[in-house]
């Protein structure tokens, strides 16, 4: 029999990766979408799926219009991917990203607790709650300690989920993702800030990349692996967290150094902090240099997965390694900026 999903956050990278992956299972797939000034469908049309899934109206905001999305939807699965997920903005709009990123959830837990139903619930937790870590490698049974309003919010989502799994016996899963990326990323996440600008630079069309904290450390894996994943959590006997990781941590400046390498260019840093600057041996130029714009009130060091749980009881396993990821963010800003093909 046909399974139904409904995927919020449809417009965003891991919901246009989501899409794909569950259309090609042979679900019938809605995408819940909010509305803005015009149709944010690029990256949907980018992996060819746009015109196989149903596009619903949908704004975490909204109690009755989450009703209405399910009752119109009557899904199987949801997969809840709706966020503010900017941490950095978070900082900026605490509260809008509490209520979008923290109660947003708890109004979806509430409409299908009152649905009454067997839907399954993935909820889009994240490794920022693991934040000022209490240990490495970081795994399910970690402590947390966010470190942003965004972290803060998304703990306060996951321990919701929790709670109503164990009153109500709903079958909610949270997965605990470490970064996840790809060449549909925004841009102002900083590996596709990254390899967008160095594309440019390669190009002639810019002169200089502004980072933050070119020395914080994260586990980057691909987007793409990372949603085979969500599938794999909702199609258990019962319902469970699981990180999602790499077990790979990388910092800031040697990804740029990587993606630099990959366009040709041979990086040489100097100075620490906020007078680190890369030049580019081969031209002589400064590519890269520090922007305190750019750094946090309060900033995640290092973050590092062991994704053992998920690998025993789901299957799972990332098969993108970050070099691979690296060459393929780097080559598609390279051809879209060459090409004037950029859409987000
Ligand atoms: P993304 O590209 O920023 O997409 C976020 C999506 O949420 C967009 O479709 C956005 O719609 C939608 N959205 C934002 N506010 C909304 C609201 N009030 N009502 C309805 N929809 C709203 O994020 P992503 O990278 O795909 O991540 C997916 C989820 O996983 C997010 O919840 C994120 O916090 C979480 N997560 C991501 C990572 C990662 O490394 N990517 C890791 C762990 C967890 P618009 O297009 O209209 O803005
Ligand atoms: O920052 C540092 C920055 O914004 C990564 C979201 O998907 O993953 C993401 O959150 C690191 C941080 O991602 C710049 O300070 C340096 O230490 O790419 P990011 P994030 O904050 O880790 C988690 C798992 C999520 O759940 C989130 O939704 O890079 N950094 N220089 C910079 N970061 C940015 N954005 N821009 C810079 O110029």
């Amino acid at each position: 029999m046909t399974k139904t999903a409904l995927i919020t956050g449809i417009s965003g990278q891991d919901g246009a990766y989501l899409a794909r992956l569950l259309v090609d299972k042979g679900y019938k797939v809605y995408g819940a979408l909010r509305r803005g000034a015009g149709l944010n469908t690029g990256r949907l049309e980018e992996l060819g799926v746009l015109d196989e899934i149903e596009l619903l109206s949908f704004e975490l905001l909204e109690y009755a219009n989450i009703a209405r999305a399910l009752d119109q939807a009557k899904p199987d699965e949801i997969y809840n991917l709706a966020a503010q997920s900017f941490v950095g903005t978070s900082f900026d709009q605490p509260i809008y990203t509490s209520e979008v990123d923290g109660l947003g959830v708890t109004r979806m837990l509430e409409v299908l607790r009152t649905a009454g139903g067997t839907t399954r619930f993935y909820q889009a937790s994240t490794s920022e709650m693991f934040g000022k870590v209490h240990e490495v490698p970081q795994r399910e049974t970690t402590p947390f300690y966010p470190r942003s309003p965004y972290a803060v919010a998304k703990l306060y989502a996951h321990w919701m989920v929790v709670n109503y799994r164990e009153s109500y016996g709903m079958y909610a899963a949270s997965g605990l993702l470490f970064n996840h990326e790809s060449p549909l990323r925004g841009t102002e996440f900083v590996t596709r800030k990254v390899t967008l600008a160095l594309a440019r630079i390669a190009l002639g069309e810019q002169e200089l990349l502004s980072v933050g904290n070119v020395d914080a450390e994260r586990d980057w894996g691909f987007a793409g692996d990372y949603v085979d994943g969500m599938w794999r959590m909702l199609q258990q006997t019962a319902a469970d967290d699981y990180v999602l990781a790499t077990g790979r941590t990388t910092k800031v400046r040697d990804f740029i150094s990587a993606s630099a390498k990959a366009l040709d260019m041979d990086l040489e840093w100097t100075g620490e902090g906020s007078q680190a600057k890369a030049i580019d041996r081969k031209s002589g130029k400064i590519i890269v240099d520090v922007d305190p714009q750019f750094f946090r009130p309060a900033e995640v060091d290092l973050l590092l997965g062991d994704a053992s749980k998920a690998k025993s009881v789901l299957g799972w396993k990332p098969r993108v390694d970050l070099d691979e990821l690296t060459n393929m963010m780097v080559k598609a800003d390279y051809d879209r900026v060459k090409n004037r093909t950029l859409r987000f």
